[in-house]
């Protein structure tokens, strides 16, 4: 194993979000450049194409923030679809809940979940184990494409930030299939960047689902180690407002 340690940082409008630590993988996918970095202070952590994607000690400010407002908020959940989510920790924390049936898991990228499976184990845990789990390689857009009408009770999406092969996942067009597809009850719910260091995509996020769906709420919390540390995510409902009403 590289015993050498190094800085690695995500650079964003001037600025450095920096880790120091052990390249233990590096490789270039047919997507993406993913590295896998050893360091003492975060443990291990994921960078997609020079961003921080999680890390063993910061995952579950972001997992938690993404997951928990949406299921706890609807009494019967039989199906959720996860987009992006190649690490793991967001299947593990719909996984908790024994209401949930089936988590379709839709990542572009087999290698994410290939890595994540053998460096962030700290992440998945078991979830990769569950038979409620199933993973499809697959394009997200076209998943939910050939979905029928109606058909998710929860759509989270978990995905990384705004580049030439994620960029649809943030227009309009996208959550127009996804509001077909979830339940009148259902939830839709993003991560939706960073209003300090993403400030504009941040903004259309939320004007699209606003346009579209009858409630939308976003939430604020911090993920250190992301640009400018304070991120967010938004919840979106066709009908009533079913937020952070907790199930019994
Ligand atoms: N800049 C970070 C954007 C985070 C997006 N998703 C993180 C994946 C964690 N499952």
């Amino acid at each position: 194993m590289n015993e050498k340690t190094e800085w690695i940082d995500e650079v964003h409008k001037g600025s450095r979000y920096g880790l120091k630590g052990k390249i233990i993988t590096k490789i270039n996918s047919r997507y993406q450049e993913i590295i896998i970095l050893e360091t003492n202070s975060f443990g291990k952590a994921l960078m997609l194409d020079g961003c921080w994607m999680t890390s063993d000690k910061e995952e579950k400010y972001y997992h938690e923030c993404l997951v928990h407002p949406a299921l706890s908020s609807l009494e019967e959940i039989s199906n959720i679809l996860i987009i992006g989510g190649g690490d793991g920790g967001t299947a593990r924390e719909c996984l908790k809940y024994k209401k949930v049936l089936k988590v379709d898991l839709v990542e572009i990228d087999e290698e994410v979940i290939r890595v994540s499976k053998k460096y962030l184990t700290s992440i998945g845990k078991n979830s990769w184990n569950d038979k409620r789990l199933k993973i499809h390689i697959c394009d997200g857009f076209q998943w939910i494409k050939n979905i029928q009408d109606n058909y998710y009770d929860v759509i989270l999406l978990d995905i990384s930030d705004p580049s030439e092969f994620s960029k649809e996942l943030f227009g309009k067009n996208f959550y127009k299939e996804c509001k077909r597809i979830i339940k009148e009850k259902g939830i839709l719910a993003t991560q939706s960047e960073s209003p300090e260091s993403f400030e504009e995509i941040h903004i259309n996020i939320i004007k699209s689902l606003r346009d579209l769906f009858q409630n939308t709420y976003t939430m604020y919390s911090f993920v250190p180690f992301y640009p400018s540390g304070i991120w967010s995510w938004t919840f979106a409902s066709k009908d009533e407002n079913f937020f952070f009403k907790r199930s019994k």
